[in-house]
């Protein structure tokens, strides 16, 4: 029992060491990605894991919860008041789980529901045929105008008005800008449909108040906890409390057993922290980040995604570049710049080549970068895809990129859990 990890299994140890040195040494853009802290890890590595709480704080069908029902009591109350919540379910094992649970508590098979576009920025889980939510309910799907690639609000309105869907659903995970949920909700109540807004990737912009919240103007708000909030992976269900017991019953027993106590201990942690006052400055930087990396990208003649960014992504249309998305990612690997091909609206490439590229700024601000090295990571970018194979560019882009990240370190050891 006592034998530590790297003596008892040095292969998945070493898979683990080598993790850790390729997140400390590469600049993560990944704008979904972020650096949780080491006390947020610390939850996680914990006891709680070897602990079944099925069931909620107070009520759970086994014995010996007590200790678990203080986490849980706790990432509730925390989350309550850093998003203004009345209910907040944090059982949801991911933000899939948190919007699974949400349908299958007010939507029936076969229902409609009207999301956007997952080629337009949505999320598969907001209609998409390959997913669950595409092949239960019957899916509609808005999307973004062709000249200014922002959410075409007018085609929500008509697709509602034609196939009435009990809900729409709000949230995106490639779209730079803000999102009116005040518009939707308008729509939503003009035609009787259930609004759910789905602000995984912007949550931490809106418990810092650099993001209209959705939470009092949808009927439901799911979000992970990991991205901009920059929690453990997880998920989160915020609602009114009218809705809490069926939501309740919708996770567990639902479509969940058990919950993932050490995660739920993480969340607890991670709410804590984003009730600072530091997080909200962290949050704000995050978005001067990207508007910086974003203007300096136009200067270097990039084509943006609606021209720019107003929260924590940019999205580059590589269509009149000479290389995909695929191409582009590929290549930034070489130099040590991880970022995500993603398709850009009415792409003409498939979903695993794309003409885009994804690039955010959340992970690089927790390591301390700020405006000024984005736009020397933006120089760098510029190189690198103009040379994608040149070996000299290739070379003085990894060694630019390894004194990034030397300057700005990332766990201060290797010992880190
Ligand atoms: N896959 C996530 C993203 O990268 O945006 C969303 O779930």
């Amino acid at each position: 029992m006592e034998i530590p990890l790297r003596e008892s299994d040095i292969e998945v140890y070493s898979a683990i060491q080598s993790e850790l040195k390729r997140e400390m040494n590469s600049l993560v853009m990944i704008a979904s990605e972020n650096y949780a802290s080491k006390a947020v890890m610390e939850a996680q590595a914990s006891v709680m894991t070897n602990k079944y709480a099925e069931g909620y704080p107070g009520s759970r069908y086994y014995g010996g919860c007590d200790y678990v029902d203080v986490v849980e009591r706790l990432a509730i109350d925390r989350a309550r008041r850093l998003f203004n919540a009345q209910y907040v379910n944090v059982q949801p094992h991911s933000g899939s789980q948190a919007n699974m649970a949400v349908y299958f508590s007010f939507l029936e098979p076969g229902d409609t529901i009207l999301g956007m576009e997952l080629s337009h920025g949505g999320h598969l889980t907001h209609g998409s045929e390959v997913s669950f939510s595409g092949r239960i309910f019957r899916s509609v799907s808005y999307g973004v105008r062709p000249g200014t690639h922002l959410i075409d609000y007018d085609q929500v309105r008509d697709l509602a008005k034609c196939h009435n869907p009990r809900m729409i659903i709000a949230g995106a995970s490639a779209y730079p800008r803000i999102i009116d949920f005040y518009r939707f909700r308008d729509i939503a109540d003009q035609f009787g449909s259930y609004l759910m807004v789905d602000m995984a990737h912007i949550a931490g912009l809106v418990a810092a108040g650099l993001h209209p919240s959705p939470v009092g103007v949808a009927d439901f708000v799911t979000s992970t906890t990991h991205k901009t909030l920059r929690g453990p992976r997880g998920g989160l269900i915020i609602a009114e409390e009218k809705y809490g017991s069926k939501i309740d019953k919708g996770i567990f027993p639902g479509i969940q057993g058990g919950p993932l106590m050490h995660v739920i201990a993480a969340k607890a942690a991670a709410f804590s922290e984003a009730l600072q006052p530091g997080f909200a400055r962290y949050q704000e930087q995050v978005v001067r980040n990207s508007k910086a990396l974003a203007e300096e990208l136009k200067e270097l003649g990039f084509d943006l995604i609606t021209g720019g960014t107003d929260n924590h992504l940019v999205l580059i249309d590589l269509t009149n570049f000479g290389l995909s998305g695929l191409e582009a990612e590929q290549a930034l690997g070489r130099v040590g710049i991880v970022a995500n091909k993603n398709a850009v609206p009415f792409d003409k490439r498939g979903p695993k080549v794309t003409s885009g590229l994804r690039l955010g700024t959340p992970a690089l601000t927790t390591r301390g970068l700020t405006e000024g090295e984005m736009r020397r990571i933006a120089g760098i970018i510029k190189r690198v895809l103009d040379n994608p194979h040149n070996d000299t560019t290739l070379k003085s882009a990894k060694v630019e990129v390894a004194d990034i990240c030397n300057s700005y370190p990332i766990y201060s050891s290797l010992d880190t859990p």
